[in-house]
């Protein structure tokens, strides 16, 4: 019966194709946690026009926040269920900018980069996220804030983000650059490109 019960649990239509169900909250990081006070963190959009439109800490978590509760796939197949955040919808900051472009390089604090589109995060499928679980978002899991695109390959969203910058082309981030796919979706097994 438990054996029968974990096959059952693995075939949850809530998990992408090639997933599994973890319970835990594994740390995927391709270098050591920065440490970042929120005192001189900032958050900022650039765009093709050379405006950069920035949001230091105090801006940002005045902003109405969102509770989210979603699904998280990550690339090496772990997947988690139900997960809790809290943050700020990508929709909000893209409220006072102004771009003809589509697509987006997000950029950590660290150096890590990741490509998105603004299709992709906006209309409600991206957060910047500062809470989760209830709590603030631990260092090692992106805090103070990280970005939140969970309906893509959990590399897409990037911790400790700092800034989007709008880009004319799709160009490849840090993992796409090493071989993983420039979309993403884990519901097409956009794994590798
Ligand atoms: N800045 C930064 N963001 C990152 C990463 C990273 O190495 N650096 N790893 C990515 C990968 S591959 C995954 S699966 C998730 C892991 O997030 P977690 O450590 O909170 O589980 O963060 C993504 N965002
Ligand atoms: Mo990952």
């Amino acid at each position: 019966m438990a054996v029968f019960g974990g096959r059952r649990r693995n075939h949850d239509p809530a998990l992408p194709p090639g997933q599994y169900l973890t319970e835990s909250f594994p740390v995927l990081s391709t270098g050591p946690t920065p440490s970042i006070d929120t005192d001189g963190w900032e958050f900022s959009i650039h765009t093709e026009n050379g405006r950069v439109h920035r949001w230091d800490w105090d801006r940002l978590t005045s902003l109405p926040a969102e509770d989210i509760t979603v699904d998280i796939h990550c690339v090496t197949r772990w997947s988690k269920l139900g997960t809790r955040w809290r943050g700020v919808s990508l929709d909000r900051l893209f409220a006072e900018v102004e771009t003809g472009l589509e697509h987006v390089m997000a950029h950590s604090y660290g150096g890590y980069t990741t490509n998105l589109s603004l299709e992709e995060i906006l209309d409600g499928r991206s957060w910047i996220a500062y809470g989760y679980d209830g709590g603030e978002l631990d260092p090692e899991h992106g805090g103070p804030a990280r970005l939140l695109v969970p309906h893509l390959y959990f590399w897409k969203s990037a911790k400790w983000v700092r800034g989007l910058v709008m880009h004319s082309e799709d160009d490849p981030g840090f993992w796409e650059e090493n071989g993983y796919h420039l979309h993403g979706d884990p519901w097409r097994e956009e794994r590798h490109s």
